[in-house]
């Protein structure tokens, strides 16, 4: 390798070795900033710095001003715990500075441990190892469907101006060993492959190497075969040939399919004695390593160098990029004074949520809150363009096989189907619509049962810390499922759900709660949501939308009151309701409140004031029902009162008979109240 003493003529050097240089500031960065903060992963940004230089220096679209530009390039770092080499380039970029480096890993940086959402140039909060690819998968399905929804537009006549459409971009995704180790990576490439999402060009750092020594421990898969079986482009290369990246990332864009590049590269490639050893993975190197490394890189030593020359070099595209985001913006801004083409814009741009209807129920029908469901997403979708989604696998139960029909599957020769054939493939949905929602312009919705959302759990948490605008539609949400066992009924799944922070469960009692659940969901744009709904039939309520809504918004209210200050608090969610609003009914010698909660996470946000109005603290019996585990209930039941629940496996039987045996009958449930108040007494 050349080396560089001396960059007082800088400007003469060939774009080469411009280039070699850059990126051995970027390894000197990422030496330092890891010995400076005595942790963080030396050893995996530097076998894939060439790569994401090049990209970042030669190929990415964006707005140098805007990270929130709509139509840029995305580019994800999967292997989160690459963070510094995504903080180098954002550096390079001028949206971090040298502080911000010195700052890794430290409170309140910028620089976190692993990249996280709210970074201006961050596009998703990677560290989970898989996901970050599944959400690349996502971003690049939200580019496809939107280029496509604006180019079946009838206003459409952007081609002709333009050369191309108004959402129209790559999607990038920088994936390590440990990201196609996961199954979820699989999942979604599976699936992107099928639906022909040719905008996704990910590059796989191969570099042999994991935290507990060379992969071939634990893996001797063909991943080109894999890829090549799941319909992607698959080129491998010397990844840290410059010529090879260069062209593999152009014959990437060229490409009908997703691709892979599959670089072969050197863990800690350019240090001084440990190119190759898994052990740089996760620790920083020592100080003689790293002056070693850099005499070897021609560098000085001067810790967080980042001189000014290299800062031009990087930036030359800029202006370039700058003119023609303009172009786009005024573009954009002609195309929003059209009739048609205005309007959409503002909800897949602007993410404006249209006007809803809400569906007709008639009271006192038996309706399953799955068919409210079905109900709801049909007449939604009439107003809303951007909510796409679909089912894994369980589409007549999930009742969006109307919606399938009417705006037929995505798919590889017609990608602007709003209704996605996620296929039994729970995991890498629930990430794939992660990254649907952080692309933005897009509400994404994605079905199974509740006692399968245990698969999706890990994009679940990783959807609230990321305030992504997430809908997942868990039916079969009891043992009331019945005849299908155990291994179907939840148990412990509602509030198991209820733990994850920032993580809205609804669980509505009738069809017009399902609706208005929906739409709330649905306004809420900082927070992902589920709805677990009935398999069986429940009650549809006699109060109006206008009057259900103003209690179901406070997330708990009382449905039926009693005149006097009431003896027993029925508190329920969900099918109990309707078994509560029967048990009161026996109870008629006595003053019960019934309250339906179809948002505990809702209601525990409400004023002290309001709370007490609906839960009284005064003395009086507080029953809490839900087919579920009674753990967690005890802060509304109190010392005093007692919580029906299922704190066991279910059985396979019809799920009426369930109920009589575990308790969820009218009779059985008085029963057991008069009893706990005589032993009040
Ligand atoms: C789901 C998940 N499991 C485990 C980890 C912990 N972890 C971080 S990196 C890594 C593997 C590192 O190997 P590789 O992906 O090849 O990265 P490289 O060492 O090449 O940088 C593991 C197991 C994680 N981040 N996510
Ligand atoms: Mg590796």
């Amino acid at each position: 390798m050349k080396t560089f003493n001396n960059i007082s003529n800088f400007n003469d050097w060939s774009k080469k070795e411009k280039d070699q240089y850059s990126i051995s500031v970027i390894k000197g960065l990422v030496m330092d900033a890891t010995r400076h903060a005595n942790s963080g992963h030396p050893g995996g940004p530097m076998s894939c710095a060439d790569f994401a230089y090049l990209l970042y220096r030669d190929h990415l679209n964006f707005d140098p001003n805007n990270s929130e530009w709509a139509n840029r390039d995305r580019f994800i770092l999967s292997g989160g715990h690459m963070s510094m080499l995504q903080y180098s380039l954002l550096l390079f970029m001028g949206w971090l500075d040298v502080d911000d480096i010195k700052n890794f890993r430290q409170l309140e940086s910028n620089t976190p441990g692993h990249p996280e959402v709210e970074i201006p140039g961050v596009e998703c909060t990677t560290g989970p190892l898989g996901q970050g690819f599944a959400m690349g998968v996502g971003m690049a399905h939200a580019e496809a469907y939107l280029r496509n929804l604006v180019l079946s537009n009838e206003d459409y006549s952007v081609n002709e101006k333009f050369g191309r459409d108004i959402i129209d971009h790559y999607t990038y995704v920088l994936a390590s060993d440990g990201d196609l180790q996961e199954p979820v990576a699989l999942g979604s490439a599976s699936l992107a492959g099928h639906l022909g999402l040719s905008k996704l060009i990910v590059f796989y750092d191969a570099n042999s190497a994991q935290i507990s020594g060379k992969t071939d421990r634990s893996d001797s898969t063909d991943y080109s075969m894999i890829f090549k079986g799941f319909k992607w482009d698959v080129q491998e290369i010397d990844g840290h040939d410059h010529n090879q990246l260069n062209e593999a990332i152009i014959n990437a864009k060229k490409s009908n399919r997703p691709s892979i590049i599959i670089g072969r590269t050197i863990m800690a490639k350019g240090t001084a004695t440990m190119e190759g050893n898994h052990n740089t993975h996760g620790a920083p190197l020592s100080d003689e390593e790293i002056n070693a490394t850099k005499i070897k890189l021609g560098m000085p030593p001067d810790k967080f160098y980042f001189p000014n020359e290299v800062a031009n070099h990087f930036r030359k595209r800029h202006d370039a990029l700058s003119s023609s985001v303009k172009e786009w913006i005024d573009i954009t801004n002609e195309l929003r004074l059209t009739k048609k083409l205005g309007p959409l814009l503002s909800v897949c741009i602007d993410d404006y949520l249209p006007e809803m209807e809400y569906p007709e129920f008639v009271p006192g029908d038996s309706l399953a809150t799955r068919k409210a469901f079905g109900a709801t997403l049909d007449t939604f979708s009439i107003s809303v363009p951007n909510l796409i989604g679909g089912s894994a696998d369980l589409e007549p139960s999930n009742y969006t096989g109307n919606f399938a029909k009417t705006y037929f599957d995505f798919k590889i020769d017609n990608q602007s189907g709003r209704n996605i054939p996620f296929g039994v493939r729970e995991f890498p949905m629930a990430a794939m619509m992660n990254g649907m929602a952080l692309h933005g312009g897009i509400i994404p919705f994605g079905g199974t049962f509740l006692v399968f959302s245990d698969y999706e759990r890990p994009a679940l948490r990783l959807a609230a810390i990321q305030n992504a605008r997430v809908i997942h539609e868990f039916t079969h949400d009891s043992f009331y499922v019945g005849e299908d066992g155990p291994t179907h009924q939840p148990i412990e799944h509602t509030m198991a759900l209820r733990t994850i922070p920032n993580f809205n469960v609804f669980r509505p009692a009738d069809a017009k709660e399902t609706a208005i659940c929906f739409r709330i969901a649905m306004e809420n744009k900082d927070i992902p949501s589920a709805l677990l709904l009935t398999r069986q039939g429940v009650p549809v309520l006699k109060q109006d939308y206008n009057e259900l809504e103003k209690g179901v918004r406070k997330g708990a209210y009382i449905l039926k009151d009693c005149e006097d200050e009431p003896q027993i608090v029925l508190i329920a969610t969900g099918s109990e309701v309707s078994l509560a609003i029967e048990t009161a009914e026996l109870l008629n010698d006595k003053n019960v409140r019934i309250v339906s909660m179809p948002c505990m996470e809702i209601f525990d946000k409400q004023s002290d004031d309001y709370k007490a109005k609906i839960i009284p603290n005064r003395r009086c019996l507080k029953v809490t029902i839900e087919a579920g585990i009674t753990a967690g209930w005890e802060k509304y039941s109190g010392v005093n009162g007692f919580s029906i629940g299922i704190n066991h496996y279910g059985a396979s039987a019809p799920g009426k008979e369930l109920a009589n045996k575990f308790g969820f009958h009218p009779k059985i449930i008085e029963k057991r109240i008069r009893r706990h108040m005589e032993s009040l007494l």
